[in-house]
Protein backbone atom coordinates (compact mmCIF):
# COMPACT_ATOMS: atom_id res chain seq x y z
CA UNK A 1 0.00 0.00 0.00
CA UNK A 2 2.93 2.22 1.22
CA UNK A 3 4.49 1.58 -2.22
CA UNK A 4 1.59 2.37 -4.76
CA UNK A 5 0.74 5.39 -2.38
CA UNK A 6 4.29 6.78 -3.15
CA UNK A 7 4.02 6.17 -6.89
CA UNK A 8 0.66 7.32 -7.13
CA UNK A 9 2.28 10.67 -6.12
CA UNK A 10 5.43 10.16 -8.45
CA UNK A 11 3.02 10.02 -11.10
CA UNK A 12 0.23 12.83 -10.42
CA UNK A 13 4.16 15.10 -10.09
CA UNK A 14 5.17 13.90 -13.25
CA UNK A 15 1.81 14.38 -15.23
CA UNK A 16 1.14 17.45 -13.04
CA UNK A 17 4.73 19.14 -14.62
CA UNK A 18 3.25 18.64 -18.15
CA UNK A 19 -0.46 20.54 -18.25
CA UNK A 20 0.09 23.54 -19.48
CA UNK A 21 -3.93 25.19 -19.19
CA UNK A 22 -6.75 24.65 -17.18
CA UNK A 23 -8.68 22.02 -19.05
CA UNK A 24 -5.61 19.98 -18.53
CA UNK A 25 -5.00 20.46 -15.40
CA UNK A 26 -9.11 19.31 -14.70
CA UNK A 27 -8.58 16.14 -16.83
CA UNK A 28 -4.93 14.96 -14.20
CA UNK A 29 -7.70 15.90 -11.15
CA UNK A 30 -10.48 13.83 -12.91
CA UNK A 31 -7.86 10.64 -13.18
CA UNK A 32 -6.61 11.04 -9.94
CA UNK A 33 -9.64 11.70 -7.51
CA UNK A 34 -12.71 10.88 -9.97
CA UNK A 35 -14.99 9.55 -7.76
CA UNK A 36 -15.24 6.16 -9.79
CA UNK A 37 -12.01 5.40 -10.88
CA UNK A 38 -9.82 8.24 -9.72
CA UNK A 39 -6.06 6.61 -9.02
CA UNK A 40 -5.86 8.06 -5.72
CA UNK A 41 -9.92 7.69 -5.00
CA UNK A 42 -9.14 3.66 -5.89
CA UNK A 43 -6.33 3.69 -3.41
CA UNK A 44 -8.96 5.33 -0.43
CA UNK A 45 -10.88 2.55 -1.19
CA UNK A 46 -8.83 -0.13 -0.37
CA UNK A 47 -8.69 1.43 3.05
CA UNK A 48 -10.97 -1.36 4.62
CA UNK A 49 -8.71 -4.21 3.14
CA UNK A 50 -5.74 -2.49 5.29
CA UNK A 51 -4.78 -4.71 8.41
CA UNK A 52 -6.13 -3.27 11.93
CA UNK A 53 -2.20 -2.84 12.86
CA UNK A 54 -1.13 -0.63 9.73
CA UNK A 55 -4.76 1.33 9.49
CA UNK A 56 -3.33 4.23 11.80
CA UNK A 57 -0.36 4.37 9.80
CA UNK A 58 -1.36 4.17 6.41
CA UNK A 59 -3.93 6.10 6.54
CA UNK A 60 -1.73 9.09 8.19
CA UNK A 61 0.26 8.52 5.09
CA UNK A 62 -2.88 8.84 2.95
CA UNK A 63 -3.81 11.81 4.36
CA UNK A 64 -0.03 13.71 4.17
CA UNK A 65 -0.15 12.37 0.13
CA UNK A 66 -3.80 13.54 -0.14
CA UNK A 67 -2.44 17.33 1.32
CA UNK A 68 0.16 17.13 -0.58
CA UNK A 69 -1.68 16.69 -3.74
CA UNK A 70 -4.24 18.92 -3.47
CA UNK A 71 -1.87 21.62 -2.62
CA UNK A 72 0.30 21.35 -5.98
CA UNK A 73 -3.05 21.05 -7.80
CA UNK A 74 -4.06 24.20 -6.17
CA UNK A 75 -0.70 26.19 -6.35
CA UNK A 76 -0.79 25.43 -10.27
CA UNK A 77 -4.62 26.00 -11.30
CA UNK A 78 -3.49 29.57 -9.43
CA UNK A 79 -0.25 29.90 -11.93
CA UNK A 80 -2.70 28.89 -14.87
CA UNK A 81 -5.67 31.37 -14.29
CA UNK A 82 -2.98 34.23 -13.55
CA UNK A 83 -1.32 33.36 -16.76
CA UNK A 84 -4.74 33.01 -18.96
CA UNK A 85 -6.10 36.11 -17.03
CA UNK A 86 -2.80 38.08 -18.44
CA UNK A 87 -3.14 36.95 -21.55
CA UNK A 88 -6.39 38.61 -21.74
CA UNK A 89 -5.30 41.89 -20.07
CA UNK A 90 -2.88 41.89 -23.43
CA UNK A 91 -4.86 41.16 -26.01
CA UNK A 92 -7.84 43.66 -24.87
CA UNK A 93 -6.43 46.74 -23.00
CA UNK A 94 -6.22 49.89 -24.54
CA UNK A 95 -2.32 51.00 -24.13
CA UNK A 96 -3.48 54.50 -23.09
CA UNK A 97 0.05 55.63 -23.23
CA UNK A 98 0.62 54.88 -26.70
CA UNK A 99 2.21 58.00 -28.40
CA UNK A 100 0.47 58.72 -31.35
CA UNK A 101 -2.90 56.82 -32.09
CA UNK A 102 -3.17 55.95 -36.01
CA UNK A 103 -4.41 58.99 -38.19
CA UNK A 104 -7.71 59.04 -39.20
CA UNK A 105 -9.06 60.86 -41.76
CA UNK A 106 -12.36 62.84 -41.08
CA UNK A 107 -14.49 65.19 -43.07
CA UNK A 108 -14.74 68.87 -43.39
CA UNK A 109 -17.72 71.55 -43.32
CA UNK A 110 -18.07 72.81 -46.40
CA UNK A 111 -17.04 77.02 -45.95
CA UNK A 112 -20.33 77.46 -47.47
CA UNK A 113 -22.28 74.91 -44.61
CA UNK A 114 -20.21 77.46 -41.83
CA UNK A 115 -21.39 80.39 -43.60
CA UNK A 116 -24.89 79.67 -43.63
CA UNK A 117 -24.31 78.51 -39.62
CA UNK A 118 -22.85 81.32 -38.66
CA UNK A 119 -25.04 83.95 -40.47
CA UNK A 120 -28.28 81.32 -39.56
CA UNK A 121 -26.91 81.77 -35.64
CA UNK A 122 -26.70 85.91 -35.75
CA UNK A 123 -30.16 85.64 -37.44
CA UNK A 124 -31.71 83.80 -34.34
CA UNK A 125 -29.52 85.54 -31.82
CA UNK A 126 -31.54 88.79 -32.97
CA UNK A 127 -34.80 87.48 -32.89
CA UNK A 128 -35.77 86.60 -36.51
CA UNK A 129 -37.48 83.52 -37.63
CA UNK A 130 -35.11 81.58 -39.69
CA UNK A 131 -37.22 79.62 -43.31
CA UNK A 132 -36.21 77.86 -46.22
CA UNK A 133 -38.10 78.00 -49.49
CA UNK A 134 -38.90 76.30 -53.16
CA UNK A 135 -36.44 76.70 -55.72
CA UNK A 136 -38.47 75.99 -58.21
CA UNK A 137 -40.74 78.82 -57.91
CA UNK A 138 -43.74 80.75 -59.69
CA UNK A 139 -42.98 83.95 -61.54
CA UNK A 140 -45.41 85.79 -59.43
CA UNK A 141 -42.95 85.29 -56.17
CA UNK A 142 -40.25 85.73 -58.23
CA UNK A 143 -40.92 88.73 -59.74
CA UNK A 144 -44.31 89.89 -59.90
CA UNK A 145 -45.24 90.37 -56.36
CA UNK A 146 -42.25 92.27 -55.98
CA UNK A 147 -43.06 95.26 -58.09
CA UNK A 148 -41.30 94.21 -60.82
CA UNK A 149 -43.78 95.33 -63.98
CA UNK A 150 -44.18 92.75 -66.83
CA UNK A 151 -41.38 93.66 -69.55
CA UNK A 152 -39.20 95.65 -66.91
CA UNK A 153 -35.46 95.38 -67.87
CA UNK A 154 -35.18 94.78 -64.03
CA UNK A 155 -36.21 91.42 -64.88
CA UNK A 156 -33.25 91.02 -67.57
CA UNK A 157 -30.75 91.14 -65.03
CA UNK A 158 -31.83 88.57 -62.59
CA UNK A 159 -32.68 86.25 -65.82
CA UNK A 160 -33.12 82.78 -64.64
CA UNK A 161 -34.10 79.13 -66.42
CA UNK A 162 -37.31 78.18 -67.14
CA UNK A 163 -39.79 75.31 -67.32
CA UNK A 164 -40.70 74.22 -70.91
CA UNK A 165 -44.46 74.48 -71.24
CA UNK A 166 -44.79 75.93 -67.73
CA UNK A 167 -44.07 79.66 -68.91
CA UNK A 168 -45.55 80.34 -64.99
CA UNK A 169 -42.63 78.75 -63.12
CA UNK A 170 -38.73 79.60 -63.14
CA UNK A 171 -35.79 78.92 -61.07
CA UNK A 172 -35.80 81.27 -58.08
CA UNK A 173 -33.05 84.63 -59.09
CA UNK A 174 -33.14 85.38 -55.92
CA UNK A 175 -34.55 84.40 -52.12
CA UNK A 176 -36.88 87.36 -52.36
CA UNK A 177 -39.25 85.12 -53.82
CA UNK A 178 -40.06 84.79 -50.10
CA UNK A 179 -40.80 88.13 -48.92
CA UNK A 180 -44.45 87.78 -49.78
CA UNK A 181 -44.60 84.29 -48.62
CA UNK A 182 -43.52 84.95 -45.32
CA UNK A 183 -45.32 88.07 -44.84
CA UNK A 184 -48.55 86.43 -45.34
CA UNK A 185 -47.79 83.90 -43.21
CA UNK A 186 -46.77 85.94 -40.66
CA UNK A 187 -48.43 89.05 -39.94
CA UNK A 188 -51.52 87.92 -39.58
CA UNK A 189 -53.58 89.82 -42.24
CA UNK A 190 -51.23 92.66 -42.21
CA UNK A 191 -51.74 93.20 -38.12
CA UNK A 192 -48.73 92.27 -36.70
CA UNK A 193 -44.86 92.86 -37.33
CA UNK A 194 -42.35 90.72 -38.26
CA UNK A 195 -38.65 89.62 -38.90
CA UNK A 196 -37.63 87.23 -40.81
CA UNK A 197 -34.62 85.12 -42.57
CA UNK A 198 -34.50 82.76 -45.52
CA UNK A 199 -31.09 81.97 -46.87
CA UNK A 200 -30.85 79.61 -49.93
CA UNK A 201 -29.55 78.74 -53.51
CA UNK A 202 -30.56 80.63 -56.10
CA UNK A 203 -29.92 80.23 -59.95
CA UNK A 204 -29.04 82.76 -62.77
CA UNK A 205 -28.32 82.94 -66.36
CA UNK A 206 -25.29 84.71 -66.30
CA UNK A 207 -21.88 85.05 -67.57
CA UNK A 208 -19.46 82.81 -65.17
CA UNK A 209 -16.04 84.33 -63.85
CA UNK A 210 -14.20 84.57 -60.50
CA UNK A 211 -17.21 86.15 -59.09
CA UNK A 212 -20.48 85.14 -60.79
CA UNK A 213 -22.16 81.80 -60.43
CA UNK A 214 -25.36 80.27 -62.33
CA UNK A 215 -26.14 78.70 -59.26
CA UNK A 216 -24.92 80.49 -55.42
CA UNK A 217 -26.62 81.63 -52.01
CA UNK A 218 -27.79 84.55 -50.58
CA UNK A 219 -28.83 84.98 -47.38
CA UNK A 220 -31.91 87.71 -47.52
CA UNK A 221 -33.73 89.10 -44.01
CA UNK A 222 -36.64 91.44 -43.70
CA UNK A 223 -38.28 93.11 -40.71
CA UNK A 224 -41.52 94.66 -40.18
CA UNK A 225 -42.85 96.89 -37.78
CA UNK A 226 -44.68 100.83 -37.22
CA UNK A 227 -41.04 102.45 -36.85
CA UNK A 228 -38.30 101.36 -39.18
CA UNK A 229 -35.83 103.48 -40.96
CA UNK A 230 -32.69 103.33 -42.81
CA UNK A 231 -30.55 103.83 -39.84
CA UNK A 232 -31.89 100.32 -38.31
CA UNK A 233 -30.77 99.26 -41.76
CA UNK A 234 -27.76 100.10 -41.26
CA UNK A 235 -27.31 98.88 -37.98
CA UNK A 236 -28.55 95.28 -38.90
CA UNK A 237 -26.86 94.79 -41.55
CA UNK A 238 -23.83 95.21 -39.65
CA UNK A 239 -24.84 93.44 -37.00
CA UNK A 240 -24.35 90.60 -39.64
CA UNK A 241 -21.45 91.21 -41.23
CA UNK A 242 -19.57 91.87 -37.70
CA UNK A 243 -20.96 88.56 -36.74
CA UNK A 244 -19.95 86.71 -40.04
CA UNK A 245 -16.07 88.19 -39.78
CA UNK A 246 -15.17 88.84 -36.38
CA UNK A 247 -13.37 91.50 -37.13
CA UNK A 248 -13.60 95.19 -38.55
CA UNK A 249 -13.97 95.54 -42.44
CA UNK A 250 -14.79 98.50 -44.26
CA UNK A 251 -17.86 98.85 -45.59
CA UNK A 252 -20.03 101.10 -47.60
CA UNK A 253 -23.51 101.87 -48.81
CA UNK A 254 -24.30 103.74 -52.49
CA UNK A 255 -27.76 103.85 -53.66
CA UNK A 256 -28.85 100.85 -56.19
CA UNK A 257 -31.89 100.37 -57.96
CA UNK A 258 -34.58 97.37 -57.08
CA UNK A 259 -38.16 97.50 -57.92
CA UNK A 260 -39.42 96.03 -54.21
CA UNK A 261 -37.20 98.92 -52.14
CA UNK A 262 -37.69 102.39 -52.02
CA UNK A 263 -35.22 103.66 -51.28
CA UNK A 264 -32.91 100.84 -52.38
CA UNK A 265 -28.68 100.13 -51.81
CA UNK A 266 -26.27 98.18 -52.52
CA UNK A 267 -23.45 97.41 -49.54
CA UNK A 268 -20.07 96.75 -50.81
CA UNK A 269 -17.02 95.39 -48.63
CA UNK A 270 -13.66 96.08 -49.16
CA UNK A 271 -11.28 93.43 -49.46
CA UNK A 272 -8.62 91.74 -51.54
CA UNK A 273 -9.06 88.37 -52.76
CA UNK A 274 -6.13 88.07 -54.47
CA UNK A 275 -6.15 90.56 -57.19
CA UNK A 276 -5.31 93.60 -55.03
CA UNK A 277 -7.69 95.37 -52.56
CA UNK A 278 -11.15 96.44 -54.39
CA UNK A 279 -15.12 96.96 -53.12
CA UNK A 280 -16.73 94.13 -53.97
CA UNK A 281 -20.35 94.10 -54.29
CA UNK A 282 -21.96 91.59 -51.56
CA UNK A 283 -25.74 92.87 -51.06
CA UNK A 284 -29.00 94.86 -52.27
CA UNK A 285 -31.02 96.39 -49.62
CA UNK A 286 -33.44 98.78 -49.04
CA UNK A 287 -37.46 99.70 -47.19
CA UNK A 288 -39.51 97.68 -48.19
CA UNK A 289 -41.53 99.35 -51.06
CA UNK A 290 -45.22 100.46 -50.54
CA UNK A 291 -46.50 97.83 -53.56
CA UNK A 292 -45.07 95.21 -51.91
CA UNK A 293 -46.16 95.48 -48.59
CA UNK A 294 -49.92 96.13 -50.17
CA UNK A 295 -49.36 93.23 -51.96
CA UNK A 296 -48.24 91.46 -48.42
CA UNK A 297 -50.99 92.49 -46.74
CA UNK A 298 -50.19 95.51 -44.84
CA UNK A 299 -50.58 98.98 -44.98
CA UNK A 300 -48.57 100.65 -46.05
CA UNK A 301 -49.35 103.94 -44.61
CA UNK A 302 -48.88 102.54 -41.28
CA UNK A 303 -46.09 100.00 -41.51
CA UNK A 304 -42.54 99.93 -42.79
CA UNK A 305 -40.24 97.24 -43.38
CA UNK A 306 -36.15 96.90 -44.15
CA UNK A 307 -34.89 94.26 -46.22
CA UNK A 308 -31.48 93.36 -47.93
CA UNK A 309 -30.25 90.03 -49.81
CA UNK A 310 -26.78 89.17 -49.69
CA UNK A 311 -24.37 87.15 -52.07
CA UNK A 312 -23.17 84.62 -49.40
CA UNK A 313 -20.46 83.28 -51.72
CA UNK A 314 -18.70 86.30 -52.06
CA UNK A 315 -18.96 86.96 -48.27
CA UNK A 316 -17.59 83.64 -47.42
CA UNK A 317 -14.39 84.54 -50.32
CA UNK A 318 -13.58 87.39 -48.57
CA UNK A 319 -13.63 85.45 -44.65
CA UNK A 320 -11.62 83.21 -46.41
CA UNK A 321 -9.64 84.72 -48.88
CA UNK A 322 -10.92 82.54 -51.75
CA UNK A 323 -10.20 83.86 -55.34
CA UNK A 324 -12.26 82.17 -57.94
CA UNK A 325 -16.46 81.43 -56.84
CA UNK A 326 -15.99 78.79 -59.17
CA UNK A 327 -14.19 76.66 -56.23
CA UNK A 328 -17.27 76.14 -54.06
CA UNK A 329 -18.93 73.67 -56.39
CA UNK A 330 -16.34 72.33 -58.07
CA UNK A 331 -15.86 69.21 -55.87
CA UNK A 332 -11.99 69.76 -55.88
CA UNK A 333 -10.66 68.16 -52.43
CA UNK A 334 -7.58 70.39 -52.57
CA UNK A 335 -9.66 73.19 -51.91
CA UNK A 336 -12.31 71.39 -49.22
CA UNK A 337 -9.12 70.29 -47.47
CA UNK A 338 -8.06 73.83 -46.82
CA UNK A 339 -11.02 74.03 -44.32
C1 LIG B 1 -30.80 90.71 -55.34
O1 LIG B 1 -30.77 89.51 -55.65
C2 LIG B 1 -31.86 91.25 -54.46
N1 LIG B 1 -32.85 90.26 -54.25
C3 LIG B 1 -31.26 91.73 -53.14
C4 LIG B 1 -32.19 92.54 -52.31
C5 LIG B 1 -32.89 91.94 -51.28
C6 LIG B 1 -32.33 93.91 -52.54
C7 LIG B 1 -33.74 92.68 -50.49
C8 LIG B 1 -33.16 94.62 -51.74
C9 LIG B 1 -33.86 94.07 -50.73
P1 LIG B 1 -28.56 91.31 -56.55
O2 LIG B 1 -28.92 90.80 -57.87
O3 LIG B 1 -27.72 92.52 -56.48
O4 LIG B 1 -29.86 91.58 -55.62
O5 LIG B 1 -27.84 90.15 -55.74
C10 LIG B 1 -27.54 90.28 -54.37
C11 LIG B 1 -26.13 89.82 -54.10
O6 LIG B 1 -25.97 88.50 -54.58
C12 LIG B 1 -25.07 90.62 -54.85
O7 LIG B 1 -24.73 91.77 -54.12
C13 LIG B 1 -23.93 89.66 -54.93
O8 LIG B 1 -23.21 89.63 -53.72
C14 LIG B 1 -24.65 88.33 -55.07
N2 LIG B 1 -24.69 87.92 -56.48
C15 LIG B 1 -25.46 88.40 -57.48
N3 LIG B 1 -25.23 87.75 -58.63
C16 LIG B 1 -24.30 86.82 -58.37
C17 LIG B 1 -23.66 85.78 -59.14
N4 LIG B 1 -23.95 85.57 -60.42
N5 LIG B 1 -22.75 84.99 -58.53
C18 LIG B 1 -22.47 85.18 -57.23
N6 LIG B 1 -23.05 86.09 -56.45
C19 LIG B 1 -23.95 86.92 -57.01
Amino acid sequence: MKEQLASVKKEFEAQLKRVSDLSQLEELEQTFFGRKAGAFTNLAKQMKDVAVEQKKAIGEMMNEVRTNITKELEEKRADLQREEMKKIVDIESIDVTQPQLPKEEHGHIHPMAQGLKDMTDAALAMGFLVEDGPELESQYFVFDSLNFPPDHPAREGMDTFYVKDHPELCMRAHVSNMQVRLMRKYSEGGTKPMRAAYPGRVFRNEDIDATHEHTFYQFEALAVSKDINIANLIAVMKEFVSSLYQRDVEIRFRPGYFPFVEPGFELDIKADIGRGEEWIEMAGCGLIHPNVLKEAGYDPNEWQGLAFGMGLNRLIMVKYGIEDIRHFQSGDLRFLKQF
